[in-house]
Formats: C-alpha cells, sequence, structure tokens
C-alpha cells in the first residue's frame, strides 16, 4: 500500500492552479454497431467502442488521426450504480444504446463540458432502484448527478413528458422514444424521433416521421437558470424540415455510403448538431411567430461509414476542419476513418452510422477496467488514456449500492470518488495499464486518476472494478 499521496494534498495543488482549458474543439459520438477505433487505442480495452459508450474525435489540432472513446460504460455505472437492484453496479448493456446527445453548457457552468454534464438519451430505460422515479427512459434527454436526494440522480434537460406535450400529445403514456437532439437557448430545441407517430403539433400538425427535424421553437420553451426546459408550451412542436427535405438534403450532400453507393434518402434521422458555420433564416412559423431555422448537422441510419452532412449550402457533406467526414459519391466507400474509426477493409466501410452527436469541448482522461467484473483471487487491470505524462492512480471500497463523491475543481472529470483511499500506484502517460494485488474479498473498488498538463491537475473518470 502506497500512501504517499492523498486527495486533501492534491487539493491545494489544485486550488493554486487555475488556467484556461488546454482542450480544442470535438465531436463526441456514438456508433451504432460495435466499433474500434482507428488507432488501436495502445492495444489497450479502450479501443472497444460499443452503442452504449460515447467516443470523442477532435476537431483541432489537424489533421486529426483517430477517435477515442470518451464515455465508457464504467464512467455511466459508476455514477448510476445498481440501477436494476441486481447486486452488480456493471450493467453490459446499461441504455442499450446511447441514441442522441446534447453539449449545453449553461453560461454559469463553473467547470468544462464532462461526461457529468453532457446530456444523452437511451433506447432503454434506466433501472431506477438507485434514482427514483422517474428516471432515465427512451423518451428522456438528461444526465446522471447528485444532489439532495442522494448519488445516483437523473437531471433531465427535457422529460419525455414535455416532449410529448409539445408534440400535443398526452404526457402518459409514454410513446416517444428521441432519437437526435440539438438545441440553443435563443434557438429552441430541434429533434428526431425513432418512430412514424400521430401527433397534434404546432396549427394542427398530424403526423411526425422518423426522418422529419421537428422543432420546440424558442418562445415556447421556459427555461431553467441553467438551461434546461423546464416547461413547454402543449402543441407548439412544429416542423423545421420535412422528411423530402431532408431527403433532398442527403441527395445534394452526394454522399457515398459504406459500400460505395449515393445515399438518396435518409430514412430515420439519428443525429442532430447545429452548424454554427452555416447559414441561419429567420421564417414565420405556422403560428406566424417567427422563428430561427439554422443550418443542422445531421446524420442517417442510411449514412453507414459513419459519414456526416450538413444541411448548408441545401446539403453537403460536413467538413467541420480537418476534411470532409464522408466520402463524395464515386470516389469509394465512406470508410469510417474520416471520423477516425478503423474500417473492416480498403474496400468497405465501418457498418455503423452515427446514432448521436455533439460538437464540445472536452478533455479526455479516462479509466476502463479490462474486466468490470473479476473471480476472486484476481487482481484489477486497468486501462488509462491520459493527457499527462504521469498518473497517480487511487483507489477506494465503493458501497454496493452507488458510489459517494465530491465536487472537486478541476478542467476534466468534475467530481472525486476516491474518498477513503486504499491504495494507490503510478502509470505512465499516454494509453497505459495498471494491475492490483490480486483481490481475495468480495469488494467492490473505485478507481480514479489524477495528472499534471502544464499547471493543471486533472482528475480521470472513475472505473468500479467489482469482485
Ligand atoms: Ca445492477
Ligand atoms: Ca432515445
Ligand atoms: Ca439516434
Amino acid at each position: 500500500m502506497n500512501s504517499c499521496f492523498n486527495i486533501s494534498m492534491l487539493s491545494l495543488v489544485a486550488s493554486a492552479a487555475i488556467a484556461q482549458p488546454p482542450q480544442g474543439p470535438s465531436i463526441l459520438y456514438t456508433t451504432s454497431q460495435p466499433e474500434l477505433t482507428l488507432s488501436g487505442s495502445g492495444g489497450t480495452s479502450l479501443q472497444f467502442l460499443r452503442p452504449n459508450e460515447v467516443v470523442q474525435f477532435d476537431l483541432w489540432p489537424c489533421p486529426s488521426f483517430s477517435a477515442e472513446k470518451w464515455g465508457p460504460r464504467t464512467v455511466y455505472d459508476t455514477m448510476a450504480g445498481d440501477a436494476n437492484a441486481d447486486g452488480w453496479i456493471h450493467e453490459a448493456i446499461r441504455f442499450g444504446a446511447i441514441d442522441a446527445l446534447l453539449d449545453l453548457p449553461a453560461s454559469t457552468a463553473a467547470q468544462p463540458p464532462s461526461q457529468r454534464s453532457v446530456f444523452w438519451s437511451p433506447t432503454q430505460a434506466m433501472g431506477t432502484f438507485i434514482s427514483g422515479f422517474p428516471g432515465l427512459r427512451p423518451g428522456d434527454t438528461a444526465r446522471i448527478t447528485y444532489n439532495t436526494a442522494g448519488f445516483g440522480q437523473v437531471e433531465h434537460f427535457l422529460t419525455a413528458e414535455d416532449l410529448q406535450i409539445a408534440l400535443g400529445l398526452p404526457p402518459s403514456p409514454l410513446v416517444v422514444d428521441l432519437d437526435a437532439i440539438a438545441a440553443d437557448p435563443n434557438l429552441g430545441v430541434f429533434f428526431s424521433i425513432d418512430q412514424n407517430l400521430p401527433i397534434l403539433g404546432a396549427c394542427g400538425l398530424p403526423f411526425a416521421q422518423d426522418g422529419d427535424v421537428l422543432m420546440i421553437p424558442a418562445w415556447a420553451i421556459t427555461w431553467t437558470p441553467d438551461f434546461r426546459v423546464q416547461a413547454v408550451v402543449p402543441g407548439s412542436a412544429e416542423m423545421c424540415y420535412p422528411e423530402f427535405i431532408m431527403d433532398a438534403f442527403v441527395v445534394a450532400a452526394n454522399m457515398a455510403d459504406a459500400t460505395g453507393a449515393q445515399v438518396t434518402q435518409v430514412v430515420d434521422v439519428e443525429g442532430l448538431e447545429i452548424d454554427w458555420n452555416g447559414t441561419m433564416s429567420f421564417v414565420p412559423g405556422c403560428t406566424g411567430a417567427v422563428s430561427a431555422r439554422p443550418s443542422l448537422v445531421f446524420t442517417a441510419s442510411t449514412m453507414t461509414g459513419c459519414g456526416v452532412a450538413t444541411t448548408n449550402g441545401g446539403g453537403m457533406i460536413w467538413g467541420p476542419s480537418c476534411g470532409p467526414l464522408a466520402t463524395s459519391f464515386g470516389f469509394g466507400p465512406t470508410l469510417g476513418n474520416q471520423i477516425g474509426v478503423l474500417p473492416p477493409s480498403a474496400a468497405m466501410g465501418v457498418p455503423s452510422y452515427v446514432n448521436a452527436i455533439s460538437t464540445s469541448r472536452s478533455i479526455r482522461f479516462v479509466l476502463e477496467p479490462q474486466q468490470h467484473i473479476v473471480p476472486l483471487g484476481n487482481p484489477a487491470i486497468v486501462d488509462v488514456n491520459s493527457p499527462g505524462g504521469l498518473n497517480f492512480v487511487f483507489a477506494a471500497l465503493s458501497p454496493n449500492t452507488v458510489a459517494p463523491c465530491a465536487p472537486f475543481f478541476n478542467l476534466a472529470f468534475p467530481d472525486v470518488y476516491v474518498l477513503g483511499w486504499v491504495w494507490s500506484t503510478f502509470t505512465p502517460g499516454g494509453f497505459a495499464t495498471f494491475v492490483t494485488p490480486p483481490i481475495n474479498i468480495p469488494v467492490k473498488i473505485v478507481f480514479q486518476a489524477a495528472t499534471f498538463v502544464g499547471p493543471n491537475l486533472l482528475v480521470s473518470t472513475p472505473a468500479t472494478v467489482e469482485f
């Protein structure tokens, strides 16, 4: 047992070193199928991408080579706890898939965006044993936080009930699965749903298709002080871009899919983000109230090879920085390497489409166990991806329900989990792996790493290993 460091010492160092975030812009996204990072992530388990995990692709500095895992299952496990009350914190298919992502930091946010602050929508409801009701359901857009009700609480950006109210539906029973979202306090909420559905939207809009982009205009939204949706005007959802217009955008983009064929339809819009480099039009909606129609970055179920398009200019392949994020039709398949995932061959792209997308400025400093549940008598083996040159890794015992944590100001993960720590070690920077002594008693252990980048002390995402 190494007892040379503790968090109170780190706190003293951190309080002396507040500097600008060193992180440039990036894309956070999810793949619809299991995929691999282009880099191989140093041979660690961080190369394996799953539909319920979030991957990050840097837009700066150019050229970006590979995407890397930013939201491993273990960080969501650790924040959420044993939500299904089966005695294990790890859930291999927690959320089913993450089918929408939204980074909308409040201007008053004290810390940079992180796995704690970025919102998402699941395809399967999370258990409510830890969070209580209403929980995190397919129609919700939310994050996992802690408050006076305890750890592992769900904080909504937009509840499934408010989404249904905006669509002119009763708040229950819940029938909507939100499938893509983008938002801005001045512009409103732009979204797509996962199924065709009779609704009663603005001016009698009778039907929503899975390929439509709908919007809740800003005038119809009451915001919380931290820019989450507190209430919506019933039946205020209106059409932003109907499916046939989205089809026209994707035809104009002239994009190849993973086989090299041209994408001619969206079928199901899967990811949305505001294209701040695009044009914006202000048009009277069907109610007469003028609302903004920004250019939107979008992905769709037909855009295999993980291609990304924008509605800007009437429809183009999106190329936010280093290069276009798809192959033009006639020039071979969209492989996936454009957004940093490993194609099966030079002739065939990845089978995935991008299922959720958000731009962000978030530092990547993550841990992932090679196995989340380990037989007694074996060590924990945990992989690290660190922006620093040397990491201090700490471990503490976790309750069986949900691990406690405390706020800890830094530019990466905003909470410290290694309260009452029991073990520590060092690892080198970049991709690395650490191994504990064999564990012979049935315990749950939460790990967290710390490193310096220049004068800044950074704390990693937490990881839980169960014996
Ligand atoms: Ca569980
Ligand atoms: Ca969903
Ligand atoms: Ca989606």
